[in-house]
């Protein structure tokens, strides 16, 4: 893309035409569109094999595999969360009458803070829901033990973390099971889409009944949603997967002219800091925290000197989802400083596969230009 064009926060990443026409040929041949067809079987086989194994269930977006995830491991009363992330996290919760109760956030990258969940805990708890916010991860270990010690149930909300790898292996171990989403928008996506991944094979048919009314083998033992990702989707998975760690490659080179051009400047702090060694991240989000005494500007201010220039950031997350208007004042952010403060001073930049790096130079010169 040539510089000085309108820019995105993100811009979908699409595979070569004919690459994905000849999927659709393949359709075509078939006639199978949807329902467990060879390409959603492919794309699952080969998801698994990057997940190190691991059971993968893939549904029709990543908010459906939340809603599964919940019924099927038959969460009831209050889960513990964070406030610092898309509403789906919360709605998927509330939407079945669930509880959520928000816990802060570490300042360090934005995730639930394992040193303040166990106060959170009732007799009421039966799970944690933790989000790998922009792919940081949680801290996976601790939330996992703490879990066990008070027999939680734990779903990892990994819609930010395809292809993050701690010490060298797939994050789909932790938890009970995580959620991935393959929304249009993600570093790698089937246009809509997003998998369940977990690692207890006994739930597999549970897991993969609940996306199809609860239906195995034509018998109706359970209840389910209809969450099946279909063909034209996998097709487009497909596609994909193939240039996953060339897409993060990119991203890395990006994030790091970025990181060239920011990391002095005063009031701006990169989140990209947070990343462990022991971490392959995936570059999916830039976000910053923009610091209003320093910077001279807020990130709400930042964001519109930005649009004038025709660069359209978002506020990933801003509001928090406690403060939601259509929570009506039944949650306080207050209690939550950290990931209030969070929510106030956020920005995510532009960042996608393709985006020149003397676009990356421009948006950082319009930051610069205006302190
Ligand atoms: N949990 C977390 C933590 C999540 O972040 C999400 C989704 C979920 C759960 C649920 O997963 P899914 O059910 O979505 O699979 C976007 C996405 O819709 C959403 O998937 C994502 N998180 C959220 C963080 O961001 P918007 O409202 O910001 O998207 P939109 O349409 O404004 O797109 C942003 C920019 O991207 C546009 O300005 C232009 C560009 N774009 C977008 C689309 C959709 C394109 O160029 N082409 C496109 O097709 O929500």
């Amino acid at each position: 893309m040539p510089t000085n064009q309108e820019l995105y926060v993100t811009r979908p990443y699409l595979p070569p035409r004919e690459q994905f026409c000849k999927y659709l040929d393949e359709i075509w041949d078939s006639y199978q569109l949807t329902n467990h067809g060879a390409l959603h079987n492919r794309l699952q086989a080969e998801l698994s094999r990057m997940f190190d194994g691991n059971c993968v269930t893939l549904t029709a977006n990543g908010h459906l595999g939340l809603d599964v995830a919940l019924h099927v491991l038959d969460i009831k009363g209050e889960v513990i969360t964070t406030p610092f992330s898309f509403a789906s996290t919360t709605h998927a919760l509330t939407w079945i009458g669930l509880t959520p109760v928000f816990c802060d956030v570490k300042e360090s990258d934005l995730t639930l803070d394992p040193d303040k969940i166990e106060e959170q805990i009732t007799a009421r708890t039966t799970a944690i829901l933790p989000v790998h916010v922009y792919g940081h991860l949680c801290d996976v270990g601790r939330i996992d033990e703490i879990a066990k010690k008070h027999g939680l149930k734990v779903i990892y909300d990994a819609a930010h973390a395809f292809g993050v790898r701690l010490d060298g292996k797939s994050i789909s171990t932790f938890g009970d099971v995580s959620m991935f989403s393959f929304h249009a928008t993600k570093l790698f996506h089937t246009v809509e889409g997003g998998a369940l991944v977990y690692t207890d094979a006994d739930m597999q048919r549970r897991f993969e009944t609940g996306t199809n009314f609860g239906i195995w083998d034509y018998a109706y033992n359970y209840i389910g949603t209809n969450a099946k990702m279909n063909e034209f989707q996998a097709a487009m998975g497909l596609c994909i997967l193939p240039q996953l760690y060339t897409l993060i490659e990119e991203r890395r080179q990006i994030t790091k002219r970025y990181t060239d051009n920011l990391s002095t400047m005063k009031g701006i702090t990169l989140m990209s800091h947070a990343v462990a060694p022991n971490v392959d991240h995936n570059f999916a989000y830039m976000p910053i925290l923009v610091d209003k005494e320093s910077f001279g500007h807020t990130a709400d201010g930042l964001f519109s000197i930005l649009q004038k220039q025709r660069i359209n950031c978002r506020r990933y997350f801003h509001p928090l989802i406690s403060d939601y208007a259509c929570y009506n004042g039944r949650f306080s952010s207050s209690s939550t400083p950290i990931a209030k403060k969070a929510a106030e001073q956020v920005l995510c930049l532009p960042i996608f596969n393709g985006m020149d790096l003397r676009d990356v130079d421009r948006v950082c010169e319009v930051m610069s230009d205006s302190t």
